[in-house]
Parts: structure tokens; C-alpha cells; sequence
């Protein structure tokens, strides 16, 4: 079976350091969707380490991972991920595989997402302006490069017809790419030249070789499932499928072989970039929040907006992603409130209480209504087990596994690794 791995929120629910925690368990792990917008940071043997486009799995030797054919990678970034690895004497030519069906992210597509953000002024997406929209929209259009493509001897050609098209748009914008686009050009096709070395393939046989050879396999995602493109905060989402079933499809995996779904959450809530956001605390608690729970991100440095746990959504992306266990992320981060608050409802402009995501939180006027716990305001460092929890947090976390109706099947309570606590 494929198990599937995925943020429940916008992003940043910490789940890189559950996929360092169960990646020993699995022979493969893969990325099914996004691209460059993705930072996993994974902390070991006292060093921090950021992926982007390579999977959670890289460190491990025995290890296959995999960028699936729905991922967008930037050779220029992959290249840097792959000299930044250097130091760890990894046997990376062997144990990475990258689907030839992958799209490739080049230059000109980050200058259009520039050129798109600007053009929308105040109404902008806030995002990471890695390519990742532009690609995904040549991809759909039918007229992307795919990493195949770097193999064919009419690859420049592909190449200059599509930055051709991507010119005229960039004119139209009035963005002046010619200063840039030569030297990102020259780098980009150096980079092109070194992904060359590494095993470019059609990656979903290895995967259901893989599964038949009767091996365990982590699909990781990246991005929150609040991000999706069909079933996130529309507009101010990103442009791939975030959920289960995305990775049926960026991975070539059938529905019926996904096994476990992990959700991961945090016990509050952040977003980066623009878009509704109910729980939202512009106050002195959201700067708490931030400050206690370094709330800055890992591929852009932007300060995350923070505000409390918001039910509603958490059920919403639990509902269209089946999940099967919940993972809850940076519980000591409330360590220091004496009250915490819990979104269970939203009340509409006429009144009405829902627990459902309205169509359009954008244009939609909710108001969160709290469920207010104690805090428990005790460190909870070496706590290992739920017996040994303090019974404010225990009241929490039972209060969340009856409303979402599943367990909580981790917690953790430290960034260090070994601060998880299990329930049976
Ligand atoms: P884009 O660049 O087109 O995908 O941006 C569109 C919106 O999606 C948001 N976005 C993200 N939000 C949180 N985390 C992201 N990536 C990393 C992760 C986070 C990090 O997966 O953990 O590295 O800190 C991510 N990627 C995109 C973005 O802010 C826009 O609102
Ligand atoms: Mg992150």
C-alpha cells in the first residue's frame, strides 16, 4: 500500500519531522505534487536541513525516493539541493528517481509569476514566486517541457518556442525580463546538463514494482490541503492537487492501493501569503504565537499569520482527504497561554451557526465561535505517554479526537525528535 502523508492546513504543520520519524519504515518515498514552493525541514544529529523538491527519504541509503511525474522542479534549485547534500556522502545517483513526465520549471516562468503578482496589485495570491502557477498552466495548456524533454535533441527548440510565447506575455506586462533572463538562462541549462547524471525515468513502474514487490511506500505531501486548487481558499491556493487523490495522480498510483492517510495539523493555525484566514489573531497573542513558535517560513523567510485552531476547516480537509490517523504538531507552542481557544463554529452574517466551509471564505463574512480550554502552562518536555499528559491537554486532545472522530495517533511536544507522544 501507499501511505499518504499530508499537511491539513496551509502548510507548515511541521511534517517533516513525522516523515523523519516513520520514513525508517518505508522503502520509498515520493513527492506527488508542487515543486520549489515546498520547504520540509528535517533536524538530525544536531543539523537543520531544508528539501524543497527532494523527498524526506534522502538521507537514508535504503531509501528509493521519488519526484513523481506531478511535481514541478526547477533543474536551477534541484542543482543546489543536490550540492547543498554533498556534505552527507549520499548515494544520490542510485537512490533518486525523477519521472520523466515531471514538469520543468524554467526561467521565464518565474518572471511570470512576478509579472501575474504585479499586475493583480492588492488583490495579489502572496506567492513564493518559485514558477510554480505558470508551469502548471503550460502543463494544462499542453505545451509545458517536461523533464523527458532534456533527453531529446530538440530540446532548445521546445525550449525558445515556449519562452517565445512567454516573452510576448511579459511584454504585454510591461516586465522587463531582458536584463535577467540571460544569465538565469546560462545557469538554468548548466543545471539542465548536471540532472543528467541522475535516473530520469517513468517513474510509476518503479512504484508499482515497487508495490508488488510488497514494499511499504510514503507518499509526502507538500503544501496544505486548505492550499488545493479545486478544494482550497480559491484564488489564494496553489496550483496543484494538495490532497490523497493528488497523489494517485502525481504519482501514477490507483485509489485502490492508498493505505494509511496521516493527517498532520498543528494545535493552532498559520498561513503565509494572502487569503482568508477566520481565526486569524492580529493581536498580542498572535505575535506570541509567532515568536514562541518560530513562525517564519523555510523557503521564504516571511513572518506566518498565526491565529487558533479553526474546526470547521480542519474537518473539511480530514473529510476530502480520508484521513485514517491524525499527527497533532507543536502543542508546547501553547505552553505559555492560560486560556486557549478552539474554533468549533462559524456564524454567519445572519446568524446562523455552520460547521462547514462556506463557498467563498473571501467574500463570505464569518465569525469564528470559540470553545475555550484551560491551559495547561507546564512544559511539557519528556512527557512521553498520554497517562503522563496534564489533564488540561488531555482535555484538549480528547475534545478534538471526539469532534473530528479519529485518533490523535501523535503529538509532539518539542521541535526534537525524539518529543512524541504515542497514543495506543
Ligand atoms: P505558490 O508559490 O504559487 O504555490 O503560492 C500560492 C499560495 O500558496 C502558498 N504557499 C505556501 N504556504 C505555506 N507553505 C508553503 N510551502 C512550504 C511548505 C512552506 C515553507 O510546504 O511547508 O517553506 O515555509 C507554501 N507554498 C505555497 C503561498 O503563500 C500562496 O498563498
Ligand atoms: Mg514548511
Amino acid at each position: 500500500m501507499v501511505d499518504v502523508l499530508l499537511g491539513l492546513q496551509w502548510g507548515d504543520e511541521g511534517k517533516g519531522k513525522i516523515v523523519d520519524v516513520l520514513a525508517p519504515q518505508y522503502q520509498v518515498v515520493a513527492r506527488f505534487q508542487g515543486g520549489p514552493n515546498a520547504g520540509h525541514t528535517l533536524e538530525f544529529d544536531g543539523i537543520k536541513h531544508v528539501l524543497h523538491q527532494i523527498p524526506s527519504g534522502i538521507f537514508r541509503n535504503d531509501t528509493l525516493n521519488i519526484i513523481g511525474n506531478g511535481v514541478v522542479l526547477d533543474p536551477i534549485v534541484f542543482r543546489r539541493e543536490i550540492d547543498g547534500l554533498a556534505k552527507f556522502n549520499l548515494a544520490l545517483t542510485q537512490n533518486l528517481e525523477i519521472s520523466r513526465k515531471a514538469s520543468i520549471i524554467i526561467p521565464t516562468h518565474r518572471l511570470l509569476d512576478a509579472a501575474y503578482e504585479q499586475a493583480k496589485g492588492a488583490s495579489k495570491i502572496g506567492s513564493t514566486l518559485r514558477g510554480i502557477g505558470p508551469t502548471y498552466q503550460d502543463k494544462v495548456a499542453r505545451q509545458g517541457l517536461r523533464v523527458g524533454d532534456i533527453l531529446s535533441p530538440n530540446f532548445a527548440e521546445k525550449y525558445n518556442r515556449l519562452v517565445t510565447t512567454h516573452k510576448i506575455i511579459l511584454e504585454q506586462n510591461q516586465f522587463d525580463y531582458a536584463s535577467i533572463l540571460p544569465d538565469a538562462e546560462t545557469e538554468f541549462f548548466a543545471a539542465v546538463e548536471f540532472m543528467k547524471q541522475f535516473q530520469l525515468t517513468d517513474s510509476e513502474y518503479a512504484i508499482n514494482a515497487a508495490l508488488t514487490g510488497g514494499k511499504r511506500i510514503l507518499a509526502e505531501g507538500a503544501q496544505g490541503s486548505l492550499l488545493d486548487i479545486d478544494f482550497g481558499s480559491y484564488p489564494f491556493v496553489t496550483s496543484s492537487s494538495t490532497m490523497t487523490a493528488g497523489a494517485c495522480t502525481g504519482l501514477g498510483v490507483a485509489p485502490r492501493q492508498i493505505g494509511e492517510v496521516f493527517g498532520i495539523f498543528k494545535a493552532y493555525c498559520t498561513r503565509v501569503g494572502s487569503g482568508p484566514f477566520p481565526t486569524e489573531l492580529l493581536d498580542e497573542t498572535g505575535e506570541r504565537m509567532r515568536q514562541e513558535g518560530r513562525e517564519f517560513g523555510s523557503t521564504t523567510g516571511r513572518p506566518r499569520r498565526c491565529g487558533w485552531l479553526d474546526l470547521p476547516a480542519l474537518k473539511y480537509a480530514v473529510m476530502i482527504n480520508g484521513v485514517t490517523q491524525l499527527v497533532m504538531m507543536k502543542v508546547d507552542v501553547l505552553n505559555i497561554f492560560d486560556e486557549i481557544q478552539v474554533c468549533t463554529h462559524y456564524q454567519l452574517a445572519d446568524g446562523t451557526l455552520t460547521e462547514q466551509m462556506p463557498y467563498d471564505l473571501t467574500d463570505t463574512d464569518v465569525t469564528p465561535i470559540y470553545k475555550s480550554f484551560k491551559g495547561w502552562q507546564t512544559d511539557l518536555a519528556g512527557i512521553r505517554s498520554f497517562d503522563d499528559m496534564p489533564p488540561a491537554l488531555a482535555d484538549y486532545v480528547l475534545f478534538l479526537e471526539e469532534t473530528l472522530n479519529l485518533p490523535i495517533s501523535f503529538i509532539s511536544t518539542s521541535p526534537d525528535r525524539e518529543a512524541i507522544i504515542q497514543r495506543q
